[in-house]
C-alpha cells in the first residue's frame, strides 16, 4: 500500500520521530486475577450493576497478559517503532503500598524486553485510571497519602525498569481521574456531584505527579518523565463578550486547570466561578511540587467544541448534574462513534497555543485515534473512516511542526480494539480488530495503512 502523503509531509517531520501505537492495562491485559495482581477500582466498579453499557469487565479483556508475545510480533509485522503501554499499579503492589508483588514486576520486565527484542521502544505510563482498590478505601485520590504512595510506587517502577525505559509519563488524563471519578460518575470510583473531591481528587494527582518527578530525578535513571493531559481546544460561537466568557470557562474546565499549575505554578482563579473555593487540601506550597521541571508533555487529542452562553439554567449544558454555563454548539456533520465531532485543523492550534502560552518542551501525541462501528469481511476491516481521522490529525501535527511547534511523536490509540471504560467492548479504537469470542486479532485496513506510512518515512529518514 502507498502511503498518501508527499514528501513534504515526511520532510516536515523530525528525523527520529516516534511512530508509536498506546494501550493501557486494565483495558488489555485480562488476568485480573493471576499472578498476585490485587483489585483495582475498576475491577470494583466495572462489576457494579449498571456502571458498564454492556456489564463487561476487564477480567479477561485482550488477554494480552498472556499474549503479549504474540501482540508485539504483530506490532513488529505492522513496522511499529514504538508502544505507549501502562502499568497496572495493583500488579506491582497489590495494596497500593507495602509489599511489591514480584510477579507483577516480572510481567513488566518480560514485556519490556520482548519489545526491546523486536526493535520497539517502550514507553511507560505509571497511571491510567486503575487505583488499587485497597487505597481507595483510605479515601482515594481525595486522601493526601495517595499521592505519596504514588510517589513509592513509581520509584519500584524506575528501579525495575528504567534501564530499558527512557521515556515515562506519571498520569494519563487527570481529568477523567477528577471530573469522569468524582462528578459525573462514570468513571470509578463513581462518585457524583461532589465538588470538593472533584477539585481535591484532581490536586492530589498533579501533586502526586510532582512527587513522582521528584522520585525519578532521585533515581538516577537517564531518561526523560512528564504528564499527559487530554486537551479540547474550545472555540467561541461569536466574539460577543457573554460567548467569549462561556469559553473561557470552559478551556479552563478542560485545559488551564491542568496546565496552569503545571507550567505557571498557579491554578485559573476562574475554576472558583465553576466549583466553588479551593478546599483546604490545596496548599500553597504544593503547586511547587506540581510544577517541577518536565522533559516533556504528553498530548491525548480527540475532539473539540465551540460554545455559546448558556441563556440560563434551562438551556445551559449538562454534565451529570453539573450546569456548566455554556452551551455546545460544534458542528456535528462529521462525528465518530462516540459522537466526538472531527476537526483535524483544531490539534494543529491546540499545539501552536501549547506553545505559544504554556511550554517549549518536546510534545509527543501520546493519544490520538477515533472509534467506528468496524465488522470483519471475510477476514479483513475497512475501516476507511479511521484512516481519514488519523491522516488528517497527521497532517495537523505536521503543520504544527512547520509552525515551530516541538512535537516529536505520534501514538496511535489504540493498538487493538479493548475494554472503553463504562462503553465496555462496544466502541472500537483499534487498529488491530479484536475478536471477543475467540480473542483474535486482525489488522484493519488502517494497520495496514499506518505500516506504510511509517516505512515511507523511514525511507524518507533514511536519505
Ligand atoms: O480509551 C481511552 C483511553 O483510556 C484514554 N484516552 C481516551 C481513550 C478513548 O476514550
Amino acid at each position: 500500500m502507498d502511503s498518501p502523503f508527499d514528501r513534504a509531509f515526511y520532510n516536515a517531520l523530525p528525523k527520529d520521530f516516534h511512530w508509536g501505537t498506546a494501550t493501557s492495562a486494565y483495558q488489555i491485559e485480562g488476568a485480573a486475577a493471576v499472578g498476585g495482581r490485587g483489585p483495582s477500582i475498576w475491577d470494583v466498579f466495572s462489576h457494579t450493576e449498571g456502571k458498564v453499557r454492556d456489564r463487561s469487565n476487564g477480567d479477561v479483556a485482550c488477554d494480552h497478559y498472556h499474549r503479549y508475545a504474540a501482540d508485539i510480533q504483530l506490532m513488529k509485522d505492522l513496522d511499529l517503532e514504538h508502544y505507549r503501554f501502562s502499568l497496572s499499579w495493583s500488579r506491582v503492589r497489590p495494596s497500593g503500598r507495602g509489599n511489591v508483588n514480584e510477579e507483577g514486576l516480572d510481567f513488566y520486565d518480560r514485556l519490556v524486553d520482548e519489545l526491546l527484542a523486536a526493535g520497539i521502544t517502550p514507553f511507560a505510563t505509571l497511571y491510567h485510571w486503575d487505583l488499587p482498590q485497597a487505597l481507595q478505601e483510605a479515601g482515594g485520590w481525595e486522601n493526601r497519602d495517595t499521592a505519596f504512595h504514588f510517589a513509592d510506587h513509581a520509584e519500584v517502577v524506575f528501579r525495575r525498569l528504567g534501564d530499558r525505559v527512557k521515556q515515562f509519563v506519571t498520569h494519563n488524563e487527570p481529568w477523567c481521574v477528577s471530573v469522569l471519578g468524582h462528578y459525573i460518575g462514570e468513571h470509578a470510583p463513581g462518585k457524583r456531584l461532589d465538588a470538593a473531591a472533584t477539585l481535591t481528587s484532581a490536586h492530589h494527582v498533579l501533586l502526586s505527579h510532582g512527587l513522582a518527578v521528584d522520585a525519578f530525578r532521585a533515581s538516577g535513571v537517564e531518561g526523560e518523565i512528564g504528564i499527559t493531559l487530554n486537551l479540547l481546544p474550545v472555540y467561541p460561537a461569536t466574539q460577543s463578550p457573554e460567548d467569549l466568557r462561556a469559553a473561557r470557562l470552559h478551556d479552563v474546565f478542560s485545559n488551564a486547570w491542568f496546565l496552569d499549575p503545571l507550567f505557571k505554578g498557579a491554578y485559573p482563579p476562574e475554576l472558583e466561578d465553576l466549583f466553588g473555593p479551593m478546599p483546604r487540601e490545596v496548599r500553597p506550597d504544593d503547586l511547587a511540587v506540581i510544577s517541577r521541571p518536565i522533559d516533556l508533555l504528553g498530548v491525548n487529542f480527540y475532539s473539540y467544541n465551540v460554545v455559546e452562553r448558556a441563556g440560563n439554567a434551562g438551556n445551559a449544558e449538562r454534565s451529570g448534574e453539573l450546569i456548566l454555563p455554556w452551551n455546545s454548539v460544534a458542528p456535528e456533520e462529521r462525528v465518530t462513534d462516540m459522537g466526538w465531532p472531527v476537526s483535524a485543523p483544531t490539534l494543529t492550534d491546540m499545539l501552536l497555543r501549547l506553545d505559544r502560552e504554556y511550554t517549549k518542551l518536546p510534545i509527543y501525541i501520546t493519544e490520538n485515534g477515533a472509534a467506528y462501528e468496524d465488522q470483519p469481511e471475510d477476514g479483513q476491516v475497512h475501516d476507511a473512516d479511521r484512516i481519514a481521522y488519523v491522516k488528517d490529525h497527521l497532517e495537523a501535527v505536521a503543520k504544527a511542526i512547520l509552525g515551530g511547534v516541538d512535537v516529536r511523536g505520534y501514538y496511535l490509540w489504540s493498538f487493538m480494539d479493548n475494554f472503553e471504560w463504562a462503553w465496555g467492548y462496544t466502541k472500537r479504537f483499534g487498529m488491530v480488530y479484536t475478536d471477543y469470542a475467540t480473542l483474535a486479532r486482525i489488522p484493519k485496513d488502517s494497520a495496514l495503512w499506518y505500516a506504510a506510512v511509517i516505512r515511507a518515512a523511514r525511507a524518507v529518514a533514511q536519505g
